[in-house]
């Protein structure tokens, strides 16, 4: 009896930090400014089928139209209403993909925007995605509805009403980041609003969200709302599930706000993971790849048990929020690769794939002047489906890097050796390096500028194995190199400095 309370209380407790991925599963996938309707369908037809546990959504609810410029991606970050309306799909579209998806155990992650509304300058009229009228001039939100006396103004101690430095944790949270209307969290009315929102999204059948721009709310606040969210919908989740929480706290070092503040909610973004990961895979600042031997708390990182890590995310991948020149993004794609696949074979951190859309970039003084080009867009604003070509890329400029081969082997990969810890570490000092999970998995980058010619204890059982990021295994044969593992465990592996991706990696599932 004692032990049942005490398993009751402890779930209930620390379940925002569990995953809720079904327990063959590990890491999900941002489909960035997707369709309902698309991500339904790539549910069933993809990442189901290849072991992806989940999709992190674009923000559902109702948002400003912004046509200047043209529809950025970002006035989905600037909240008219809780209504499930955008460019993504309608409440029933929404359902539907929730329900499909969850069929097919690949679980949906949405993306809250419960720290402000718009920009204080976003004017007045029914210019939303639904068509809700607002007016940002006296705070009117009549479809939440939000009046004046549910913002910050009045607290904020700024000449602007923004935030003006991030060393000042008062202003961080109670000043408006860049202009956004920010949200009097600590009111009863003010939680409950944003607290029945996600919880009818629980209902339809969510499992998780990512609180974004938490560091901008107290985290006492962010508590009174996650404690007052609903248990999972038992439709597809145990009894007493809890939504995941992973809240968006940009911690590098050397501000007021420190990421560890969050943990009593949730999981907290790690951004130093992929700006430091960026600059080992590039070489700068004479960081090399063997340096990655410690790789996780060792560098610094937050407790892996509350970390939420990616290479690149939605803004830093343009610039935005920590953007820095060493983040690594599809558009450097043989760099981008190699540091995915590091991430997806070490076990540091809940991870998180990227999926993006294509945009020109164009730099003027090192930024890029198109960091603000919204989804592939038909000519009344409405967002392209996503196509799929012959050959499984995806068509009308979206980039679908979760199904570029080595990726999407990475990720099952990841689930194969779920639960392994790293073993069998080997590097040559410089930018050689490989590791195994346990007899599970093991993989070897040459990220130098000489050719590799090495035999390694792999920790797996002799066979033949078929490397996944040249080739995979299909049926009997592997379509990429083959790898002999001997009855001790050890293994050849050459690797040109100048092959397509200088990486290899093999598994337990991919085995002749
Ligand atoms: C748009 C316009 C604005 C306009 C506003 C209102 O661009 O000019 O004033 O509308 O009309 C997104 C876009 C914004 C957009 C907004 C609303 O990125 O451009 O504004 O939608 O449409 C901070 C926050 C972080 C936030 C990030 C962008 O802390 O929460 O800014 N990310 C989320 C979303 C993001 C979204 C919002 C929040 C708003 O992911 O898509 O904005 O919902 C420092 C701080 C960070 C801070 C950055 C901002 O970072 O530490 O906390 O992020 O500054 O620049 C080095 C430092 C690093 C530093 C960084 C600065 O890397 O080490 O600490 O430099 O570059």
């Amino acid at each position: 009896m004692k032990l049942l309370l005490l398993l009751l209380v402890s779930g209930l407790c620390s379940a925002q930090y569990n995953s809720n991925f079904r327990s063959d599963r590990t890491s999900m996938v941002h489909l960035f400014e997707w369709r309902w309707s698309d991500i339904a369908a790539e549910c069933e037809r993809y990442l189901g089928p290849n072991g992806f546990a989940g999709v992190q959504v674009s923000p559902p609810n109702e948002n400003l139209i912004i046509t200047s410029p043209n529809r950025p991606w970002w006035e989905r970050y600037q909240p008219i209403s809780y209504k499930i309306c955008s460019r993504s799909g309608n409440e029933q579209q929404f359902r539907d993909m929730v329900t499909r998806c969850n069929n097919v155990g690949v679980y949906i992650y949405v993306d809250a925007i419960i720290n402000h509304m718009c920009g204080a300058g976003g004017g007045s009229g029914t210019r939303s995605t639904c068509g809700s009228s607002y007016n940002t001039g006296n705070r009117d939100f009549p479809a939440v509805p939000y009046s004046s006396l549910d913002f910050n103004d009045g607290k904020c101690k700024t000449p602007s009403g923004d935030i003006e430095n991030y060393g000042d944790a008062y202003q961080v949270r109670d000043c408006r980041l860049v202009s956004l209307l920010d949200l009097a969290l600590e009111k009863e009315y003010v939680r409950g609003k944003i607290a029945a929102y996600l919880n009818t999204l629980i209902s339809i059948g969510v499992a998780g969200f990512r609180l974004d721009a938490s560091k901008h709310m107290w985290p006492g606040d962010i508590n009174a709302i996650t404690s007052r969210l609903n248990n999972l919908n038992t439709q597809w989740f145990p009894s007493g599930s809890r939504a995941l929480i992973f809240q968006e706290v940009i911690d590098l070092g050397g501000e007021a706000i420190s990421a560890s503040e969050y943990f009593g909610n949730g999981r907290v973004t790690e951004f130093k993971y992929g700006a430091k990961l960026g600059n080992v895979i590039r070489k700068w600042n004479g960081e090399k790849m063997s340096y990655l031997k410690n790789w996780g708390e060792g560098w610094g990182f937050m407790r892996n048990d509350r970390s939420f890590v990616f290479v690149d995310n939605h803004d830093n991948q343009r610039g935005h929020g920590a953007g820095g020149a060493s983040i690594l993004t599809f558009f450097d794609d043989r760099l981008y690769k190699m540091g995915v696949g590091f991430m997806l074979a070490h076990p540091y951190g809940l991870t998180r794939v990227m999926s993006s859309y294509r945009w020109t970039r164009s730099f003027v003084n090192g930024k890029d002047v198109n960091d603000w080009i919204g989804p592939p867009m038909n000519t009344d604003g409405s967002t392209k489906s996503v196509t799929i070509n012959a050959d499984s890329t995806c068509g009308n400029g979206w980039v679908c890097e979760h199904r570029w081969r080595q990726i999407k082997n990475m990720v099952i990969f990841r689930n194969t050796v779920n639960g392994q810890s790293l073993t069998n570490w080997w590097d040559n000092g410089g930018n050689q390096i490989a590791f195994g999970r346990g007899n599970r998995g093991f993989i070897i980058f040459n990220n130098e500028s000489s050719n590799m010619d090495v035999t390694l204890n792999t920790g797996l059982p002799a066979g033949t194995y078929c490397d996944v990021i040249s080739g995979q295994k299909e049926g009997t044969r592997c379509t990429g190199t083959q790898i002999t593992v001997s009855s001790t465990g050890s293994a050849r592996f050459t690797i040109s400095s100048s092959a397509a991706d200088p990486f290899i990696a093999i598994h337990a599932n991919a085995k002749l």
